[in-house]
């Protein structure tokens, strides 16, 4: 049987504000009091221009902490993804290049990508917050091709991501799933080695360029 369900896959540095976007669509209430870690994945259908998307949209947390989680199971058969960051957290958008993308393109070559950035309503009581023209230099960087600015706890372009999401799932014919069975299927590691969590990774890359510095006789010292 066909699955007809499009998979929508919410990732991003921890406190970025990822739950809170979901709740928020999902209940149309930003979370004042309790943000859960994790929102259970939930169901949506948006129809555009009279075709009707089925969206499945699944929340992430930071899990590199143990030892066998294995992300494809949570990416394998995904049709758009969400790469978040907070527009008041340089960090996390910096990590949105050097992890986010990677990460997600390693593991879904032919999913949809869409840049996001949380916590809109913060921007003027930040210094320094990431601006518009930063982030879509970003998506030409890494090619893909929609940003969209959101804040959660002022309910603002929420709406017109998910439109945007649902646009790019029904335009992504690309994934040929015929049934969740087979998402489980395919979480089998047997596609190859599975990657280091993130921040295993992270610290690879610093050993990597200490050693190409002390190949150069340069310092060892390693802005983080
Ligand atoms: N001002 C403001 N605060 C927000 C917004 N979204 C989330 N927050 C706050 O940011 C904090 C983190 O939000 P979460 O939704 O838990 O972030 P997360 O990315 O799911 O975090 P992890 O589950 O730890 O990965 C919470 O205190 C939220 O209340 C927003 O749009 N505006
Ligand atoms: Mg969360």
């Amino acid at each position: 049987m066909t699955d007809d369900r499009k998979y929508v896959v919410v990732v991003g540095n921890p406190t970025v504000g990822k739950t809170s976007l979901l709740i928020t669509y999902a209940y149309n209430e930003f979370p004042e009091v309790y943000v859960p870690v994790l929102l259970d994945e939930f169901k949506r259908k948006v129809t555009i221009n009279d075709q009707i998307c089925k969206m499945v949209v699944v929340d992430t947390a930071d899990e590199s902490d143990f030892t066998d989680y294995n992300p494809t199971d949570k990416f394998f058969g995904t049709d758009c993804f969400l790469i978040c960051y907070s527009i008041v957290d340089r960090l996390s958008f910096e990590d949105c290049e050097i992890e986010w993308f990677p990460e997600v393109r390693d593991y879904c070559p032919t999913a949809e990508t869409i840049l996001v950035g949380l916590k809109s309503d913060l921007r003027a009581s930040d210094p320094h917050p990431v601006t518009p023209k930063e982030a879509s230099e970003l998506c030409k960087r890494v090619k893909c091709p929609k940003h969209f600015e959101c804040s959660a706890k002022t309910s603002t372009g929420i709406s017109e991501l998910f439109n945007a999401v649902a646009v790019a799932c029904l335009s992504n014919s690309n994934v040929n799933r015929t049934g969740v069975s087979e998402r489980v299927k395919k979480t089998n590691p047997l596609r190859g080695p599975v990657r280091a969590p993130r921040r295993h990774r992270r610290l690879e890359m610093i050993e990597n360029e200490k050693l190409k510095r002390r190949r150069n006789n340069c310092c060892e010292c390693i802005l983080l």
